[in-house]
């Protein structure tokens, strides 16, 4: 193991709720990995965020008719939200809007552009001359060329799957005007990808760079190792890491034909773990760069398996390209899970979404995040069904594993007032191990630590779902070692005995508070109480543990107390499953229904009429003409402009929050509106003398409101 992890689970879109498909698939197993971690006494940076960028949110945008800003506040606030719910614990949970990641990442694609790793190609791409803007792939629909689908997407058909360019598809048009699109010229920056490929081939099948072995490709799940190759044989050529568009990280402004210009969200996104990193290790006062930048450090990327090539390609060869910076000893993404016999959709609400969850079934996270482990696609595709679900905590956590622990507290409360009995360490007794074999309470501490070891073995290899399997198998032993020696029944004859196997049925409770602790944090904090020990404080309490259980020492020890005996869980009852099955039918029902009515216009979310005013109020107001002279970017402010605005009789300086929507060329000579008795105001460093009028839209779109052509500086509006 290594010193030093950094764990990093996807950053998930800010554009929707989480549903249990994104769990299970890139945060519950990280979530577990750390856990385990730190009770392993390492020490682990958990790292994740909101990706704000990219078209996933801009069409949310314009769906909804709100600003990109709304979007990403409102569904960063319920996502971390629901994270904290579920009892996944971030070091931090950051977002990529935040400033500290606009700068790393533009701090990046200098450095990239600084080593050569970018050229700069123009090429010709769809434009919609109506909407005045490049058209983002996922803004171009038209017919599939496989299918014939007639509304395929630009990047890809929803029908068939096939991974599509915009240019094949037939009829395109824009879905901001519905006209067909024009192709026009463009530069971008493209990363030499082609450059990277053979060192990339060597080090995902030999686990080798740059002379060094780094990790064993051994350790690889086949499909990620597959995936890769079936990518790299293809061949990796140069990827644009730049677009046109209004949303995301600016093209640094010093760099030449930067304007208009973003980062391409899989250039910003992952370089998100970082600034994520950097925010965490600022506010606790230590360095970030040993988790990013040191060779005892493991790098670990929990993901999906749409996001293989990004992590597991594009990415290290950005690390590469940039230098100095660590690459993934493991990326152990999760294949899809699905529900109900159908694919998880957002599209069609075929989904259990995780905040309606932990409302609609509060205290239960456990049993769901135990069921989810249980099924976890950690080699191929999965399913979740309600009554699986139910099964699965019915039979398993209140039969099995609450059940013992109920029944080990209740005899000791009943036969000796819940205090752990002193035991003679030579009686011999039934092993909950094996039937026929009689047990030592020495080598049953033994046996606890073998299976300790062995699910802490099967986590550091990712496999969570044995691991669980082995959590649970302790339990079903525990169940045995009562079973077999029927303690209720012999406790008149053999009080001696009695105590042996009640105390040793303690240790396992005990091995089991810390052990369910990755997998079932809210049911180990209960466990813990019921034992009456303190909470587990991730201190490397697995380790001692472990250490314990090597010496031969109990931990609980005779005559310590215990609390009450309470149930670790509860039935689900038939009713509840039959609601949610019900409920899920529905909800794809409504929005099947919705999609195939004719389609309503969506109306515009106008603001509400501000109060009333009088003339006067209007009259104070002096508007005027004038025509912008000059204009430049503020330095350090990306959303303002200083201009030189001529109102006839004088000129003025106005600086304006319009950067991000126009570039300075673009301005220059434009006739504009002018508040022009507005107090004057300092706006970094700068004094600006009055302001321009902007119409806006829904959508946060500003245009200038100008005078007829022609119309001479400096006259009055009223
Ligand atoms: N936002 C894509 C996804 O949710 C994504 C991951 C970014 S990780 C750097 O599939
Ligand atoms: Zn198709």
């Amino acid at each position: 193991m290594k010193k030093r992890y950094l764990v990093t689970s996807a950053l998930p879109y800010a554009n929707g709720p989480l549903h249990i498909g994104h769990l299970a698939g890139a945060y519950l197993p990280a979530d577990i990995y750390v856990r385990y971690l730190r009770l392993m006494g390492k020490d682990v940076v958990f790292v994740c965020g909101s990706d704000e960028h990219g078209a996933a949110i801009t069409v949310r945008a314009r769906k909804e008719g709100v600003t990109p800003r709304e979007i990403v506040d409102t569904y960063h606030a319920i996502i971390r939200d629901t994270f904290q719910k579920i009892g996944i614990e971030f070091d931090i949970y950051h977002r990529t809007s935040e400033a500290l990641h606009h700068e790393t990442s533009q701090d990046f694609f200098r450095e990239l552009l600084k080593n050569g790793q970018f050229e700069e190609k123009e090429s010709d791409q769809y434009y919609d001359e109506t909407a005045g803007q490049f058209l983002a792939d996922r803004y171009i629909i038209g017919t599939c060329p496989v299918c014939s689908n007639p509304d395929a997407y630009g990047d890809q058909c929803e029908r068939c799957g096939s991974t599509l360019s915009p240019t094949q598809l037939i009829n395109p048009r824009s879905t901001l005007s519905g006209a067909a699109p024009v192709m026009r010229p463009t530069t971008h920056w493209y990363l030499k990808l082609n450059e990277h490929e053979a060192w990339l081939r060597e080090w995902i099948n030999t686990g080798t760079a740059g002379g060094q072995t780094l990790h064993d490709p051994a350790d690889w799940k086949n499909h990620v190792i597959g995936q890769c190759n079936s990518w790299l044989e293809q061949g990796l050529q140069p990827r644009a890491m730049t677009r046109d568009l209004d949303w995301g990280v600016d093209v640094p402004a010093e760099i030449p034909h930067s304007a208009g210009k973003k980062l391409y969200v899989w250039l910003d996104a992952p370089i998100g773990y970082i600034s994520a990193t950097k925010q965490w290790a600022a506010d606790k006062g230590v360095a970030w760069e040993p988790y990013w930048k040191s060779d005892d450090t493991a790098l670990v990327h929990f993901i999906g398996k749409d996001n293989i090539v990004f992590h597991c390609l594009i990415f290290p060869a950005i690390l590469k390209a940039h230098g100095d910076f660590i690459l993934p000893v493991n990326v152990p993404a999760n294949q899809f899970m699905n529900l109900e016999g159908n694919k998880l959709s957002t599209s069609k609400n075929w989904a259990v979404w995780v905040h309606e969850y932990v409302a609609e079934l509060p205290g239960r996270e456990d049993e769901l995040r135990y069921n989810m482990i249980k099924n976890m696609p950690e080699q191929r595709d999965s399913e979740f069904t309600w009554k699986g679900f139910q099964e699965s905590t019915n039979t398993e956590l209140v039969n099995n594993l609450a059940g013992f622990v109920h029944r080990v507290m209740v005899l000791t409360h009943k036969n000796y007032g819940g205090i752990v009995p002193a035991v003679d360490q030579s009686r011999e007794f039934r092993s909950g191990w094996d039937a026929e074999q009689t047990g030592t309470y020495d080598q049953e501490l033994h046996q606890l630590h073998l299976k300790l070891s062995e699910m802490g073995r099967e986590i550091e290899h990712f496999n969570f779902r044995e691991a669980l399997r082995i959590l649970m198998e302790i339990s079903s032993a525990g169940n045995a070692l009562l079973q077999f020696n029927e303690p209720w029944k012999i406790v008149k004859d053999d009080p001696e005995l009695v105590k042996v196997v009640l105390n040793l049925g303690l240790q396992y409770v005990a091995v089991l508070s810390v052990a369910s602790r990755p997998f079932m944090p809210f049911a180990a904090a209960r466990l813990r109480t019921l034992l009456n020990l303190p909470a587990l404080q991730d201190r490397q309490e697995w380790l001692d543990l472990l250490n314990d259980l090597a010496e031969g020492n109990p931990v609980l020890r005779p005559n310590h107390a215990l609390n009450p005996a309470e149930h670790l869980f509860g039935r689900i009852p038939d009713e509840l499953i039959e609601a949610q099955v019900a409920k899920l039918q529905a909800a794809a029902a409504a929005k099947a229904a919705a999609a195939t009515a004719p389609a309503e216009p969506v109306a515009p979310r106008f603001e509400a009429l501000k109060e009333e005013i009088q003339y006067d109020d209007f009259a104070q107001l002096d508007i005027r003409t004038g025509t912008i002279l000059e204009a430049s970017k503020v330095e350090k402010a990306d959303k303002l402009l200083k201009l030189t605005v001529d109102l006839g009789f004088e000129q003025r300086t106005i600086v304006s929050g319009i950067a991000q929507h126009y570039a300075p060329e673009a301005v220059v000579g434009r006739q504009v509106l002018v508040l022009a008795n507005l107090a004057p105001r300092k706006m970094r460093g700068i004094e600006s003398q009055g302001m321009i009028l902007m119409a806006e839209d829904a959508e946060g779109r500003l245009s200038f409101v100008s005078p007829a052509e022609g119309w001479p500086n400096g006259w009055g509006v009223k």
